[in-house]
């Protein structure tokens, strides 16, 4: 495949109900989609940065920066095989791993159309329906949150993960196991503690949580290792995990039981696949993270969770949840059963809709060799 063209694409998406975390509220998306032109193909990615450097460094003005005056004229010109090619080509840009992640993961995208395969078969998926959890944010009351809760358990998922920051925690945890005691229940802390809250942390012990996510520092791998021995609960890293190397030190440390893997966060679906083998190696369980991601980059994470050691619900939930109108045909949809159906259809699985992503554009920019 020849990379004739690449076009990048702002969307402005509203949430149909904002999201809040530890690190901040957000109430509209935007997002960031990048189309690879290649033989007439048209690969699609989406790259997961956030709207403020909150999550982590990136954040969409800088990747499509980095994308538009760097990245992409890596790519332009050159004949590629397969998606798992880029990387290589990209290499000589440090960090951006979400930029990195929508183009290499656009090149896997229209690899499957060439080969008329589906993209989740072309990673080395096997699982033909992938387990769905949710993630709920921090609300305006307790009582908002047991509501939405109770919504998202009649709907079916699998597994409810909160999200929780010191005042929005034990009480929070507490109220939801006096209501269903054996949900499988985890949160997410986003690196909202330290080391001083430690003692605090160890209270979450009761509570009978799947795991905590991420507790301290967004790149520490030590400190998570002191307080995962002072645990009964499994610890779970999202942030600090960026690459298939960080999953080897973090494992041999003992610095988790679970990982999180975000297919953004480590640059690109080659680095998750290989963060998903190094937990294997390990015999630590992994699960699909979400960025509040639009159709494309949704349907991407469903191909991922196909990989036999994505054992546990993601947070890969259905499009209305997030969306009035998703831009993909048809819809992510999860059954009755909390489960979502993997296609069989070749590609992603799952079409664009183009005259909604036009009407959603705020800002478009095509990069092609003169
Ligand atoms: O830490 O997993 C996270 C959303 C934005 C940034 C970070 C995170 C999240 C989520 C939502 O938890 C996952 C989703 O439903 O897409
Ligand atoms: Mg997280």
């Amino acid at each position: 495949m020849k990379v004739e063209a690449i076009t990048v694409r702002e969307l402005k998406m509203p949430l149909v109900h904002f999201f809040e975390t530890s690190f901040g509220r957000t109430y509209t998306r935007r997002i960031l989609l990048v189309t690879l032109h290649c033989d007439g193909l048209e690969g699609w990615g989406e790259c997961a940065a956030g709207e403020g450097p909150f999550f982590s460094e990136e954040y969409i003005d800088g990747a499509w920066d980095v994308i538009v005056r760097h990245l992409a004229p890596m790519l332009l010109g050159k004949t590629i095989a397969a998606g798992s090619d880029v990387p290589s080509l990209l290499a000589r840009v440090r960090g951006h791993p979400m930029a990195k992640a929508a183009l290499e993961n656009a090149a896997w995208d229209a690899e499957a159309q060439e080969r008329a395969t589906p993209l989740w078969r072309l990673l080395g998926g096997t699982r033909r329906e992938i387990a769905s959890g949710v993630s709920i944010g921090i609300q305006d009351s307790h009582e908002q949150l047991l509501e939405k809760i109770e919504t998202e358990l009649a709907a079916g998922y699998q597994r409810i993960k909160v999200k929780v920051k010191p005042g929005w925690d034990v009480e929070v945890l507490e109220k939801i196991r006096a209501r269903w005691p054996q949900i499988l229940l985890s949160c997410d802390a986003n690196s909202a503690y330290t080391l001083d809250d430690e003692e605090h942390v160890k209270s979450f012990d009761r509570f009978k949580l799947l795991m905590i996510e991420q507790p301290l520092w967004s790149d520490d791998f030590f400190f998570h290792a002191r307080l995962q021995k002072q645990l009964q609960t499994a610890l779970c890293l999202d942030e600090a995990i960026r690459s298939a190397r960080d999953a080897e030190a973090a494992l041999e440390l003992g610095s988790c039981r679970i990982i999180n893997v975000k297919v953004g966060r480590v640059g690109g679906f080659s680095e998750a696949i290989a963060v998903h083998d190094v937990a294997q190696r390990f015999g630590i369980p992994v699960w699909c993270g979400g960025m509040l991601e639009s159709g494309i980059g949704r349907s991407h994470n469903v191909a991922l969770s196909t990989l036999a050691n994505f054992s546990l619900p993601g947070d890969v939930s259905a499009s209305k949840r997030y969306w009035k109108e998703d831009i993909v045909e048809p819809e992510i949809e999860v059954s009755r059963h909390g489960s979502i159906a993997v296609p069989e259809t070749h590609g992603r699985g799952f079409e664009v809709r183009r005259e909604v992503i036009s009407e959603l554009t705020v800002r478009q920019q095509t990069v092609k060799n003169s």
